[in-house]
């Protein structure tokens, strides 16, 4: 497959200010008849030549000013036409069969509605189309369909006239006054109802609100009104921005390729990110709903009046506007956790993606297929270089600069440059250096060493940024570190500093101090990057009891045990030096079980080990086996040392009722994970208690939790728990998926039989992508069954991989980073995953998306 480079980018030939479309629906036939007003872009190469993409889909009819057209040819799937004035009407019909549509991209059959999805390259599944997104029209929409069948008709924008058909059919009329790129049309048509609602903007504008769902799920929607009204209120206040439609609508559908669609003034959302009521709903959920709420609607700014110039600005808007969800949600909710939730995601997602063979900077250079780069790396790397201007400049002088950005580029296809310039003016910073983190991929490495002599102490620090792939040079980069120094005998620090290290090496120095200080740094996680700073248990010990950065003591909690298991599975734990190790983190533990001044939702943070991921990428190359033994080992010597403060904290939480206020939602987090540790030490009371816990449960989260419990033990309530499960939740979807998910993520030694077998279960399809998802990303992302010695998990992803491809492209490439890390893994199992990869290679036929990222992960 070609591959499309940034370099290479050419403004648009022509430009089509107005298009309006007109759909026959029918699930197996619909007929679109699209007229564009072309015009000659003054800017283009003047070439007469007009490109239409399309994909998969045959021209009907090609007629130009009105005139059957001739002067037309197919240039692979693109449709090309020959144009001799400045400006002219063209129009086109085409067919598709929305029920056929397997690959969920295009116009598609969702549980009898359909549907569309566009971005990024979708639009041109439905017609011919110059699908770019520095394209930018107007459109209008008319779409007729059979009443009883799509008794609701909805695009983007306002409805502008409505009526009835002959034999039993109607039609609807929508206009979107907004310019937008092809990537954000969209049209649902099925039988829907509304939780309805209105937002009056700051400036006044009367905005109606609707949810859309299957009837019967409307009393599942409050949560998600909820968090819309208060993403509209947020986006006001912190950013100025104001929505600019009389209506807003959210369908929910049940197939969908990613979480949600931010098309103009239409979302479409995967349902598990609307439907949200306590007794299906875990409170992991219920935040999920929130943040992609937010972020969908986030993007009507940072996206849809801003849009991209290309698809490798995709960071643009991608990246900002996960900051941006991720400042509503810490918002909303505790800062400080949410702060440690983003940056675990961080380190299991995206340090492992920066340190394989699919790195890439979060703008990318060159891409084969654009549906591969909706990557940890472009959205939440990306928000953390976006996070470190604002770190940089502080909040006042930031929103300063993206007020700018947004004057500067309203209703634009802006550039990552747009931005990073808009920053600089507006903020008055120098970002000259900072450009790099846009340009570099890579985890930066910093070494820190503290020396102190008199009264004064030094920090050295050093940097490198790892060769990736197509990039072995690296250039120094702008690394902001919060620091604080704390006196160890008083306990406090003397004020945080912002230490930028934009050297290969430099120092700095902090003066008063009798006695060698303790280093606090990369507080708060303010630069994406690991820290090697190598020291003693006491210290961590410190700063997981005092450190007043939250954020920090999180980290030393986490180091004290990434440093012990990391020591054990490299064989450099002797007995008395284990049995050291582990009385520090028993020690820090206990101190977490018993402290008075934190909260729960933050106690059960700390209570959280690391991943078995993130302690793989500590290490050159990984024993995944031994990562599982030492961590599961570490596990239950904790669940026995500290039982009866376990067993006291879980009786303390089973007695919290139900409510969704932060005091017990944090009884509920730390419940299960007393459970877990419970279960690790004493299997039979682990399942005695977890059992108690299901049935006594009254939500989900707690419910969910003690199954997850259940499902690692070999017990009879085992069994028990999963089959009541089932029976209760049959017919819900979103609760199915987590009965695959709890079974295929579990640590039982039989897990991947298990998965077989569910794999051949009535409620398992192919054709559901959360489905798919449930059961094979659990099973992906669980060591226990992926990293099997006998490799038969790497054959089951691989398996997985050429039965998914033909029917869902898209989601069957994103399993094949799992098996990519390969160069990683010990020898015999990284044979084995090289000849998984190789397996998949070797079909006859694959699709861009799969190939491009096996011939990267063999590369
Ligand atoms: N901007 C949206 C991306 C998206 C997408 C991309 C490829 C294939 C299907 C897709 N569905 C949604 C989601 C977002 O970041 O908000
Ligand atoms: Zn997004």
């Amino acid at each position: 497959p070609p591959v499309i480079r940034r370099e290479d980018y050419l403004a648009p030939a022509w430009l089509v200010p107005q298009v309006s479309l007109d759909f026959r629906l029918g699930a197996e036939a619909t007929h679109i008849v699209s007229r564009l007003s072309v015009t000659r872009n003054p800017a283009g190469n003047g070439t007469a030549t007009l490109r239409l993409n399309g994909d998969q889909i045959a021209p009907l009819a090609v007629r130009v000013d009105g005139r059957e057209a001739n002067d037309w040819r197919l240039d692979g799937a693109d449709l090309l036409v020959e144009l001799t004035g400045e400006a002219h009407e063209i129009e086109i019909e085409t067919s598709v069969n929305p029920a056929a549509n397997s690959q969920l991209m295009g116009l598609y059959a969702s549980n009898g509605m359909l549907c569309t999805q566009c971005e990024a390259e979708g639009f041109r599944r439905i017609t011919f189309f110059p699908d770019r997104p520095d394209v930018l029209s107007t459109y209008s929409v008319r779409m007729s369909g059979d009443k009883a069948q799509f008794p609701i008709l909805l695009a983007n924008g306002n409805c502008t006239a409505s009526g009835e058909g002959e034999d039993g059919t109607h039609w609807a009329e929508w206009h979107d006054p907004w310019p937008k790129p092809s990537y954000l049309f969209a049209l649902v048509a099925g039988d829907l109802v509304a939780n309805h609602a209105t937002f009056t903007t700051m400036g006044g504008r009367k905005v109606d609100l609707n949810i859309w769902v299957r009837p019967g799920d409307e009393n599942r929607t409050q949560h998600a009104m909820e968090s819309l009204i208060a993403s509209m209120k947020w986006d006001e206040e912190t950013f100025g921005r104001e929505y600019d439609l009389d209506l807003f609508n959210i369908v929910a559908v049940s197939d969908f390729n990613m979480g949600a669609m931010e098309n103009k003034g239409l979302n479409v959302f995967s349902t598990r990110y609307v439907l949200a009521d306590p007794e299906t709903a875990t409170d992991g959920d219920y935040d999920a709903v929130e943040g992609v709420i937010g972020h969908e609607y986030f993007h009507n700014w940072s996206g849809n009046r801003v849009t991209c110039r290309d698809w490798f600005q995709l960071s643009l808007k991608e990246g900002f506007t996960v900051l941006r969800d991720q400042l509503f949600s810490a918002a909303m909710g505790s800062e400080a956790v949410k702060r440690i939730e983003d940056v675990r995601v961080l380190r299991i997602a995206q340090f492992p993606e920066d340190s394989g063979p699919l790195a890439h900077p979060i703008r990318p250079d060159s891409f084969q297929e654009i549906s591969n780069f909706y990557t940890a790396t472009v959205y939440n790397k990306g928000a953390e270089v976006i996070r470190m201007m604002r770190t940089m400049a502080g909040p006042e002088r930031f929103r300063r600069g993206t007020d700018l950005y947004f004057e500067r580029h309203d209703g634009e296809a802006a550039t990552c440059e747009d931005f990073v310039k808009a920053i600089e003016d507006g903020a008055g910073l120098d970002l000259g250096q900072f450009r790099l983190w846009y340009s570099q991929a890579g985890t930066p490495q910093v070494t820190a060493t503290l020396s102190h002599e008199g009264t004064t102490a030094t920090l050295a620090l050093t940097q490198t940024v790892p060769a990736t792939p197509g990039q072995s040079e690296k250039q120094p980069m702008p690394i902001p570190l919060r620091v604080a120094l704390y006196d160890r005998d008083a306990g406090e620090h003397r004020g945080e500093q912002l230490v930028v290290l934009d050297k290969a090496a430099d120092s700095f120095t902090f003066e008063g101090f009798a006695k060698p200080p303790v280093l606090s740094i990369n507080r708060g996680f303010s630069a994406p990057v690991a820290i090697d700073f190598p020291r003693v248990d006491a210290d961590l010990v410190f700063l997981a009891a005092h450190d007043d950065d939250p954020f920090a003591r999180y980290e030393a909690m986490q180091g004290l045990v990434v440093q012990h298991l990391v020591a054990a599975v490299s064989g450099r734990l002797d007995d008395a030096t284990r049995a050291e190790g582990r009385a520090a983190i028993g020690a820090a533990y206990a101190a977490v079980l018993a402290h008075p001044a934190l909260d729960d939702l933050m106690r059960g943070e700390l209570m959280i080990l690391p991943a078995e991921t993130y302690l793989a990428e500590q290490l050159a190359i990984s024993d995944p086996g031994a990562i599982h033994a030492e961590r599961e080992a570490l596990k239950a010597w904790l669940g026995t040392e500290l039982a009866s403060e376990l067993r006291a904290l879980h009786d303390r939480a089973l007695a919290v009722a139900y409510s969704r206020d932060a005091a017990a939602r944090g009884a509920r987090k730390i419940k299960t994970q007393a459970l877990v540790l419970i279960a690790a030490g004493d299997p039979a009371e682990g399942a005695r208690r977890a059992f108690a816990q299901y049935q006594a449960a009254d939500n989900m989260t707690d419910r969910q939790g003690a199954l997850m419990v259940l499902a690692s033990l070999d017990a009879p309530e085992r069994e028990q728990a999963l089959a009541d499960f089932h029976r209760r939740y049959a017919g819900n979807a979103l609760v199915i998926d987590k009965w695959f998910s709890l079974q295929a993520g579990a640590l039982g030694p039989r897990v991947l039989e298990q998965v077989k077998a569910l794999a051949g279960h009535p409620d398992f399809t192919m054709t559901n992508p959360n489905r798919v998802r449930a059961l094979y990303m659990a099973a992906a992302g669980n060591p226990r069954a992926f990293h099997a010695a006998n490799g038969e998990g790497y054959r089951m992803i691989g398996d997985l991989i050429r039965r998914l491809d033909p029917i869902n492209p898209q989601t069957a490439a994103r399993f094949v980073p799992a098996l990519g890390r390969w160069r990683r893994i010990e020898p015999v199992r990284a044979a084995m995953m090289r000849e998984e990869l190789e397996r998949i290679a070797a079909m006859p036929s694959l699709s861009r998306d799969v190939r491009e990222q096996v011939t990267k992960s063999l590369g």
